[in-house]
């Protein structure tokens, strides 16, 4: 199926891809059209069972002049020049620097080094930072660490406990990158539920006792405000902790997952991201849509294909059930790393 088509091991192209994905990104705020180019090119690609290999396979599946140019030599030589130097410019190197700071995204970045910031320092000194971005800054080495399995495991050992004393009916699973197997993740995915449960409930229970008991504790050190300042989510808290005697944070991450909705919940905190648009791209190539609550049909959709109904629910809760009705074989987590 196509799903199998994106992964590493399986598509002859994943690393054009890979490459030419690093050099769309780089493209992204300063020449949008020609970062739309490279993503068609990636989607081109990305539906070949053969290596795409010289100028003139490349062009024959629809790339264009230059970037056919560009697959050419990455195959051919393994390395990208274009890609090198854009990465050794020292702005991207700055805009990479700054994004690393929690809560900062690439506009942020890009409007201090308008103003003229070069450094961590220039931040501390001049920036007009948001609560956020401050705790960003003053933790950033600890929360730029990944964070090793077992210390992953020892976080939601604690948390755990602080559940079980305040419901003995709530529950825990530990998702993104740990559920998958990493040897270490990037924050701890706390996926929160109780049999039964809607988020309202959760979240009270959460919010008014679990998450007080826990700062209380000096477990949890800080909540931050989610990165969509726009969208406040009621479904998700996200935060900073540390394990007792240690002053190393890390990012933590809640989320409040309605009991019925377990199941597309779980795929989709689990992921990985591109495992997610894989899947998801399935459920619409049969007709379907799949999100993080539920895998619908009978979605009508507009002439922009824009969508007229949300559709009707066809599986929320099963995990596997899921992946049954789109009729491919159950993937364990460990296999999801794409
Ligand atoms: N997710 C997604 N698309 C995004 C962000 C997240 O589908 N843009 C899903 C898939 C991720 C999961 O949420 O696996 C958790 O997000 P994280 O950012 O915590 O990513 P991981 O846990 O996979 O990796 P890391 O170890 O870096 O935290
Ligand atoms: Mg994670
Ligand atoms: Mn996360």
């Amino acid at each position: 199926s196509k799903m199998f088509r994106t992964s590493k091991v399986l598509n002859p192209n994943a690393d054009t891809i890979e490459k030419l994905q690093k050099m769309a990104n780089s493209y992204q705020t300063s020449d949008q059209f020609r970062a739309k180019a490279f993503r068609q090119a990636i989607g081109a690609l990305r539906h070949q069972d053969q290596l795409i290999r010289t100028y003139q396979d490349a062009r024959k599946i629809g790339i264009g002049d230059h970037i056919a140019t560009q697959v050419a030599e990455i195959v051919s030589t393994g390395r990208y020049k274009r890609l090198e130097y854009a990465q050794n410019n020292p702005r991207t190197q700055i805009v990479k620097l700054f994004t690393g700071v929690y809560g900062v995204g690439e506009a942020t970045a890009d409007r201090w080094i308008a103003q003229g910031f070069r450094s961590l320092d220039d931040l501390r000194q001049k920036a007009d930072l948001t609560p956020n971005q401050q705790i960003g800054l003053e933790h950033y080495d600890d929360f730029q660490q990944r964070i090793p399995r077992d210390e992953v495991g020892q976080h939601a050992a604690l948390v755990e406990k602080a559940l079980k004393d305040t419901d003995t009916k709530l529950q825990l699973i530990i998702g993104g990158s740990y559920r998958r197997g990493s040897k270490n993740s990037g924050d701890i995915d706390c996926i929160i539920f109780m049999e039964g449960a809607d988020i309202v409930h959760l979240r009270t229970l959460m919010i008014d006792t679990v998450i007080p008991k826990l700062m209380a504790e000096g477990f949890l050190k800080v909540a931050l405000a989610s990165g969509h300042s726009s969208s406040d989510d009621s479904s998700k808290w996200h935060g900073a902790s540390a394990l007792p005697e240690s002053n190393v944070w890390r990012r933590i991450d809640f989320l409040f997952v309605p009991w019925e909705e377990l199941g597309a919940a779980l795929i989709y905190f689990t992921g990985n991201d591109l495992f997610n648009r894989s899947i998801r791209f399935l459920a619409g190539k049969k007709g379907l849509r799949l999100n993080q609550h539920g895998l619908y049909k009978d979605v009508m959709r507009g002439p922009q294909r824009q969508r007229i109904t949300v559709g009707t629910l066809v599986e929320s809760q099963d995990e596997k059930r899921i992946f049954e009705i789109l009729g491919v074989p159950y993937r364990p987590p460990q296999e999801r790393n794409v």
